[in-house]
């Protein structure tokens, strides 16, 4: 096992990783920015190296900075967290070639899913249900159109290089294809330097489920359920819940089955999580993310794991302790995620943490690294805290979800806690009822209503 473990990150994922590795006796080194003297992870680290001035692209995301800081203190390991460097192909080789390891999946997997096209094309060969649509790049608009007259309308133009939403253009009938086409592919140009994009059928109103699965290095992959992330604005999640209320044990089995066994064939390893669509009855893959995901707390609340702790497992070669038999499902499990953020605009709101109490309580979790007197800088992702809770039924779940939320004293700046008291009473939501357009529409209302 490693003595000593670099996390490449800041914020509540830092502290998250901290913690695993305490528990296991690991040593800690923190990086940080000039903007994170003062915060938690710096604090709470073994040892502290300052890599840059504010701006991510000077500090978090410069790798030899970051392989630099490893070196000099001897860590032997790299824990990326998300966001950052944790899916960059180019750093994990870096690592690799540094004599250290990357604590995620080979940089040839990260690298293949990057790519949509190929990651797309990956998932079908070895058996994944996909979104019909053009096989690979559309390299024209005279393709494009034969493409849409094969799958039928309303198609979607998606970047090859994109994800997470941008790039993407729904043509609805023959008269819009060349037009999304040439608007997609400039946009594609100018976001990602790369204008290819491929085509989907567009679905009109699915969920968005994903599978988490972990890998260890002797060919073991198992899935820990799913979980249904379909309450997103603008491809930002904001609230995840485990199990998805669309599913029953036996489609859970069956996708899960899918999974493992396309991720045994090309021997992944570490933790990763298999993004579908899933629209009546039905699963399409999208994308996978070869990262330790933002909402991983709501699978380790009803699976009883430490994934963190499994990711340095399966990255120091050892085979995983368990098989997919012992794998339960315990109750139900939701997250929110607060953000520092005008809860109707959605506009950051940076400043000093004048007051702060957190919930507690029986079956709460709060992941943060804020504290009272903490300064949230402007120059990085505005999520402050993820508040988890577990129930036995989903009912539970929504009841303390909201008492936690009453509970939560955060003074000093704006947070999306109103918007998330307002989701939880929505009948829809009490339902189970939702899908990836419910949200938008929700705010929208909310806000003209006046009651946001
Ligand atoms: C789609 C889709 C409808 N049809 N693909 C958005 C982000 C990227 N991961 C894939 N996305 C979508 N792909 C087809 N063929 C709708 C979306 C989508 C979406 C997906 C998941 C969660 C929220 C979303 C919000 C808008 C659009």
């Amino acid at each position: 096992m490693f003595e000593k473990i670099l996390i490449a990150n800041r914020g509540e994922i830092a502290l998250r990783v901290l913690r695993a590795c305490r528990e296991m006796g690991i040593k800690t080194v923190a990086v940080h920015s000039t903007a994170d003297n003062e915060a938690m992870h710096v604090r709470l680290a073994d040892e502290a190296v300052c890599i840059g001035p504010p701006p991510g692209r000077d500090s978090y995301l410069n790798k030899a900075a970051v392989i630099s800081a490893a070196m000099i203190t001897n860590a032997e390991a790299i824990h990326p967290g998300y966001g950052f460097l944790s899916e960059n192909a180019e750093f994990a080789d870096m690592v690799k070639d540094h004599g250290l390891t990357f604590i995620g999946p080979s940089p040839e997997h990260i690298r293949i899913m990057g790519d949509k096209v190929q990651a797309k094309l990956t998932a079908q060969k070895l058996g994944i249900p996909v979104v019909p649509g053009s096989d690979g790049a559309v390299k024209n608009e005279d393709d494009a159109v034969k493409v849409a007259e094969e799958i039928g309308y309303p198609v979607l133009i998606k970047a090859t290089a994109g994800g997470g939403g941008r790039g993407m253009k729904v043509a609805a009938s023959k008269s819009e294809i060349r037009e999304a086409f040439k608007v997609a592919s400039s946009e594609a140009e100018a976001a990602f330097g790369n204008g290819e994009v491929y085509m989907e059928k567009y679905l009109g109103q699915p969920r968005h489920i994903e599978i988490q699965v972990l890998g260890d290095q002797h060919g073991n992959v198992v899935h820990l359920g799913e979980r249904d992330c379909s309450l997103q604005r603008k491809h930002q999640k904001i609230f995840e819940e485990c199990p998805s209320p669309a599913l029953n044990p036996k489609q859970r089995d069956d996708i899960g089955k899918i999974v493992t066994t396309a991720l045994k064939k090309i021997g992944y390893h570490n933790a990763g999580t298999v993004e579908f669509l899933y629209e009546d009855g039905k699963f399409y893959f999208i994308e996978m993310n070869t990262r330790l995901q933002v909402e991983h707390p709501i699978t380790e609340m009803i699976t009883g794991l430490d994934l963190v702790r499994e990711q340095i497992r399966v990255a120091a070669g050892l085979e995983l302790g368990f098989s997919q038999k012992d794998v339960e499902f315990q109750g139900c499990a939701m997250e929110c995620r607060i953000n520092a953020e005008d809860p109707r605009t959605f506009a950051p709101s940076p400043g000093t943490i004048t007051g702060y109490h957190a919930p507690g309580g029986r079956r709460v979790r709060v992941d943060s690294a804020m504290y009272a007197g903490s300064k949230i800088p402007p120059y990085y992702d505005s999520l402050i805290s993820k508040l988890i809770v577990q129930g036995s039924t989903r009912n539970e779940c929504i009841m303390r979800m909201r008492r936690a939320l009453h509970e939560y004293v955060i003074d000093g700046i704006k947070t999306t806690i109103p918007l998330h008291q307002a989701v939880l009473d929505q009948q829809v939501i009490i339902d189970g009822n939702y899908d990836i357009r419910w949200l938008e529409r929700f705010v929208a209302d909310w806000v003209r209503s006046g009651s946001g």
